[in-house]
């Protein structure tokens, strides 16, 4: 089934711009899928317990045929090839991709929650969303 998903981009080491590019870079190549639309880049204070440097933040809207846990696998191969190390949770990292909310999906299981449970709390990703579901043509 084709939906329409929404993906959390975030980088706080090493060359952050660049991490959020190769990211933009191999999710348009992933099976049947493609980039609708994506938001500024922004710079955003580290929320959360651990002391670290400034984020930058993306969200991008995506069309794609793979289901949450296919994409999932996918963005965690994406993560490793930008060298993120999986150390402490919610610590500082090279690249983060989270699944925000698929449209026509939800799934709740131990290791994968969609719609992501901090959506709630994060306000910069309910603007983003509004701003690509705003300007999203299907
Ligand atoms: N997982 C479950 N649901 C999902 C989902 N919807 N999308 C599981 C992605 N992954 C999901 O994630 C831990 C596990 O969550 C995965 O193995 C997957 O099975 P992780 O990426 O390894 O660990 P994490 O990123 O440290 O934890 P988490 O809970 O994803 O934290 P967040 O929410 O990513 O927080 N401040 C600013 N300004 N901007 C940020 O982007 N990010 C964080 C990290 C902290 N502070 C931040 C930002
Ligand atoms: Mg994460």
């Amino acid at each position: 089934m084709k939906d329409t998903a929404y993906l959390a981009l975030g980088s706080n080491l090493g060359q952050r711009e660049v991490f959020l590019a190769q990211a933009r870079h191999e999710i348009a190549q992933l099976k049947g899928t493609r980039i609708l639309g994506e938001t500024e880049v922004e710079e955003t204070a580290p929320l959360g317990p651990v002391p670290q440097g400034p984020f930058l933040n993306q969200m991008i809207a995506i069309q794609t045929e793979l289901s949450p846990r296919e994409l999932l696998g996918e963005v965690q191969r994406i993560e490793a090839n930008a060298g993120r190390i999986r150390d402490k949770r919610w610590g500082p990292r090279t690249l983060d991709i989270d699944i925000v909310l698929f449209e026509r999906q939800s799934v709740s299981e131990p290791d994968l929650t969609v719609p992501h449970p901090e959506l709630a709390n994060r306000s910069f990703w309910l603007s983003e969303l509004a701003t690509l579901r705003g300007a999203s043509v299907e």
